[in-house]
């Protein structure tokens, strides 16, 4: 039986896996919208979460975006940007009025799209700091415990959407879209570097030429935050440090997809960061390079 406190997880990553085993190992109904399963509906699938030494299976239905035949009152959204707002048209005609829709994904510059799209529902924006990857299908590595930030879209004062779920940290936080330009920028500084090194993201702390790329990435950041008037209150370098210290044994998410030939999600994270900067008269050189190394190796 469906009822109105089932959540889906549109797009089974690492980091949507990883949410669908917390939900459902706290007992809560939840269901994962996969391409995976077009032929099988609602087909269960023994999902895998890893964690230190533990390691934890339980079971999830799938079902493909066109199958399915309930409404969805509660939505995370953890696919990859490039992909963000064609699967969200995908399962709108599920997609109940005031449905709490929470997306947590990387980079920035589409979210625009997606507000458009989901008018009549409440959008909760989460911002993560989660290392997660995903070792085989329904099969994900926690390869580092952190925070997920959430705030409303529109910035009222809204009870928590989630339930307490034991597995994951999460916050309300006022200001979400200040975290999110600090994501923005920590993946900025740490992602692409981890795709050009072809190392974990503990790797970028290996030598001195490392660090002071790193360093560059965040001193660009800084100055295009301060321009954008976001409150730089941290210091990005620093955070930096310790997201790559706790995430040191994870695969960025960018390696990820460069691994598997897949395109990455750098032009909504660097190139998003370029192009804000440049309409505001400024050049981000070392992350202008950084993306010019990586086309040269087929990364895009
Ligand atoms: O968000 C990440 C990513 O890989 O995209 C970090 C925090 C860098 C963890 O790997």
């Amino acid at each position: 039986m469906h009822s109105k406190n089932d959540w889906f997880i549109l797009g089974a990553g690492a980091i949507g896996s990883l949410w669908a085993v917390s939900l459902k190992e706290s007992g809560q109904a939840c269901y994962a919208i996969t391409k995976s399963c077009a032929r099988d509906k609602y087909a269960e699938k023994q999902f895998t979460l890893k964690e230190n030494r533990e390691k934890i299976t339980v079971p999830i239905q799938c079902v493909s975006a066109d199958q399915i035949d309930h409404p969805i009152y509660k939505l995370i959204v953890s696919v990859k940007a490039n992909d963000a707002v064609e699967a969200i048209k995908s399962i709108k005609y599920a997609l109940e009025e005031n449905a709490t829709v929470i997306l947590l994904m990387n980079g920035m510059g589409f979210q625009h799209e997606i507000h458009k799209l989901l008018k009549d529902q409440h959008i909760w924006t989460g911002s993560t700091t989660d290392g997660a990857w995903k070792e085989a299908p329904f099969s994900v590595n926690r390869a580092g415990r952190g925070i997920t930030w959430l705030g409303h879209t529109k910035k009222i004062p809204a009870k928590n959407p989630l339930p307490f779920i034991p597995r994951l940290d999460v916050a309300l936080c006022d200001d979400i879209d200040m975290k999110v330009w600090y994501k923005c920028a920590i993946n900025g500084i740490i992602n692409g570097l981890t795709a050009l090194y072809q190392c974990k993201n503990g790797g970028l702390l290996s030598c001195n030429q490392r660090r002071q790329r790193l360093k560059r990435l965040a001193d660009e950041c800084t100055s295009l935050l301060r321009k954008k008037a976001v409150p730089v209150t941290e210091n990005l370098f620093e955070m930096s440090l310790s997201v790559i210290k706790k995430t040191a044994n994870n695969f960025s998410s960018t390696l990820q997809d460069a691994m598997k030939g897949k395109p990455t999600e750098l032009q909504w994270i660097n190139g998003f960061l370029i192009n804000e900067a440049k309409s505001l008269g400024m050049q981000l050189y070392a992350h202008e390079e950084l993306m010019i190394e990586l086309h040269s190796m087929n990364i895009y």
